[in-house]
């Protein structure tokens, strides 16, 4: 028989006082378990950064630090597209305040339009295999 206590207490692990939600944000330390989609994001963030501070400026991607993250994260992305000037094509998709750098307001442009671009290819294949 369960206990009151265990009852109300969330996966019967031991009581904890009721923190409030912390805000999302990569490496708080004492950061509970995040979710799938914080974990997400923070992964997001945390792969922007670790191309970003290579060389210039800290927060900002240029054109060989793109390619970089682009080659390294986004192979299969990358050698499924032939264009030899899919980097450059990017690059210019992606900066829309003409710095020739890419911010991260720019970069999760890219993150969202391929995710888009993927769900729509899952949809397809997922209409093509329950036909
Ligand atoms: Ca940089
Ligand atoms: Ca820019």
């Amino acid at each position: 028989m369960l206990s009151p206590v265990e009852l109300i207490t969330p996966s019967g692990g031991p009581l904890q006082p009721s923190t409030p939600t912390l805000p999302i944000c990569g490496s708080l330390p004492d950061k509970q378990m995040p979710s799938q989609l914080e974990g997400a994001m923070d992964a997001l963030i945390a792969v922007f950064y670790n191309y970003s501070g290579h060389d210039g400026d800290k927060y900002k991607l240029n054109k060989g630090e793109l390619k970089q993250l682009l080659h390294t994260e986004l192979t299969d992305f990358l050698t499924s597209q032939k264009d030899p000037l899919l980097v450059e094509k990017i690059m210019s998709d992606l900066d829309s305040n003409k710095d020739n750098e890419v911010d991260f307001n720019e970069f999760v442009v890219l993150v969202a339009a391929l995710t888009v671009a993927c769900n729509d290819f899952f949809q397809e294949q997922n209409k093509k295999t329950t036909k």
